[in-house]
């Protein structure tokens, strides 16, 4: 009760829809960054439960200078490449999938050390102007 009436603090009411509560993220877990890289990878499931198509438009961490919506594709010469999306589009009732070798979150520029087990705070924002914000954990899986 206490988060639905921070939420609605939050907003703007013209651009809180329906869109927002509906979105929900599930399983977001975070690889370690390599002590060589400043750049590393988010991945869950968007999931929209209401009646609308939720546009995914920006993604924010305080714990990052930059995240991005990356997708991989494969090239005219079969390279896997990662492309910049400009929105992830959920349909209503449906769910999308963030995974190693498809679409992930770009987490770029760590602003401080992340240790496995560690919460990372991540902030989806829809193009109503709602957010999400959910914790990430860091975590070692091989695939
Ligand atoms: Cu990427």
């Amino acid at each position: 009760m206490l988060l639905r009436i921070l939420w609605v603090m939050m907003c703007f009411p013209a651009a809180c829809g329906v869109d927002s509560s509906s979105l929900e993220v599930r399983g977001a877990w975070v690889r370690p960054i390599l002590p060589t890289q400043n750049v590393t990878a988010g991945y869950l499931d968007a999931v929209n439960s209401g009646l609308d198509t939720i546009r995914i438009i920006d993604v924010s961490s305080p714990a990052f200078d930059t995240v991005e919506l990356h997708e991989m594709t494969t090239d005219s010469e079969g390279v896997m490449r990662m492309k910049r999306m400009g929105a992830l589009v959920v349909a209503p009732g449906d769910s999308v999938a963030l995974r190693p070798g498809g679409k992930h979150l770009m987490l770029i520029g760590p602003r401080h050390t992340l240790s496995e087990g560690n919460d990372v705070p991540i902030t989806l924002e829809t193009n109503r102007g709602g957010r999400v914000t959910f914790a990430a954990r860091v975590e070692r899986r091989a695939w």
